[in-house]
């Protein structure tokens, strides 16, 4: 068998307790591959990975390797091919007898977190590491961990698959189709409330979405707000953040990072933006991606928007610019 090394921050979370079995369970890296995971957490929580471990262990999956407990994320990251960083800190802790509700504050505490987890990722994972950031807000934290990574060897993500298997899910339902005829759905930008889930380049059996539904005002005024703000209806349904989708939308990303992508589809994920689509470069923005067939991730070029989606696209730019100004300090 081949091996691979995994770690996973936020091990404790209820995130990673719905993704860690599908990760060592050969569904993710396939039967022939035996993954070695680290599960990294704080110290007061480390212990409690005890337990996950001899769950994971009672699954009893042919390819599980070596389980490790961590709260040092040098031992967590070291030789590792994919680092999920999945742990932050969530809006409404209290810190120091403050109740942490600004995204600005937020934005900092967090990215005191990824500048650590960064450095160390860039001086001790394998050189070829893809890391993908799933802890909120997932671009900017993405963004201030490359930077300490400072090793362009590397490859960053910061997860949108989430949205757009949301944006999906909507689509089919209102065309009543099969989700799997629709393809190139593409999640432009922040994974935040601006972002903009694309009906106009998704298709359903090849034509475009919009066109199928035919109604641009449910498309503009419901679907919209219906994908972004979907996170927060699961949160007052079930009281607790989405878990279970959470965790399999970053299964869905590696999938889709290691294996080449169907034609007429695409993935989506947020990455540094190298200036297409006149997004400022350096920005971890959320573009419509492939994998090809040497394993390289593309920006996918010359997918056409409309001027309803340059407005939308222009806000979810302007959030991210500004979020990224909240930390300028931490990227210099
Ligand atoms: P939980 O609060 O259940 O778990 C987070 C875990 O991270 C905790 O056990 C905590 O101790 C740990 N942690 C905090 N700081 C850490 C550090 N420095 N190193 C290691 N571990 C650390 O949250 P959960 O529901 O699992 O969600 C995790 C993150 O995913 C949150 O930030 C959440 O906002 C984000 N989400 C992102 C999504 C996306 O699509 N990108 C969707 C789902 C989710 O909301």
């Amino acid at each position: 068998m081949k091996e691979i090394n995994v770690a996973v921050t936020g091990g404790a979370g209820q995130i990673a307790y719905s993704l860690l079995p599908r990760l060592i369970s050969g569904e993710t890296f396939g039967s022939d591959t035996k993954v070695n995971l680290r599960l990294i957490e704080i110290p007061q929580v480390v212990d409690k990975l005890q337990g996950t471990i001899m769950e994971l262990i009672d699954c009893g999956f042919e390819q599980t390797g070596e389980l490790i407990a961590t709260s040092d994320i040098k031992e967590g990251v070291k030789d590792a091919d994919w680092i999920l960083l999945v742990g932050s800190i969530p809006r409404g802790i209290v810190i120091d007898g403050k109740k942490i509700e600004e995204r600005s504050d937020l934005l900092k505490i967090n990215g005191g977190i990824f500048t650590d987890q960064g450095s160390a990722i860039g001086e001790l994972a394998k050189s070829d590491a893809k890391i993908l950031v799933v802890g909120n807000p997932a671009n900017t934290n993405a963004l201030i961990g490359m930077h300490s990574a400072n090793n362009s060897s590397q490859q960053w993500f910061a997860m949108t698959a989430l949205d757009a298997n949301r944006a999906k899910a909507q689509l089919a339902e209102k065309a009543a189709v099969e989700i799997s005829s629709i393809k190139n759905m593409i999640i432009w930008g922040n994974h935040s409330p601006t972002m903009y889930p694309d009906p106009y380049n998704a298709t359903i059996n090849g034509v475009s979405a919009a066109e199928v539904i035919n109604d641009n005002l449910w498309l503009e005024d419901s679907y919209l707000p219906l994908v972004q703000q979907r996170g927060k209806a699961v949160i007052d349904a079930r009281g607790a953040s989405s878990a279970a989708s959470a965790a399999n939308a970053a299964i869905d990303t590696v999938k889709a990072v290691i294996n080449p992508t169907k034609e007429g589809d695409c993935f989506s994920a947020a990455v540094v933006s190298d200036g297409s689509y006149g997004i400022p470069e350096g920005l971890i923005f959320g573009f419509p991606l492939r994998t090809n067939s040497t394993g390289k991730i593309e920006i996918i070029q010359g997918i056409e928007l409309n001027e309803f989606a340059q407005t939308k696209i222009k806000v979810t730019t302007e959030e991210l610019e500004s979020e990224r100004e909240a930390v300028s300090d931490l990227i210099d």
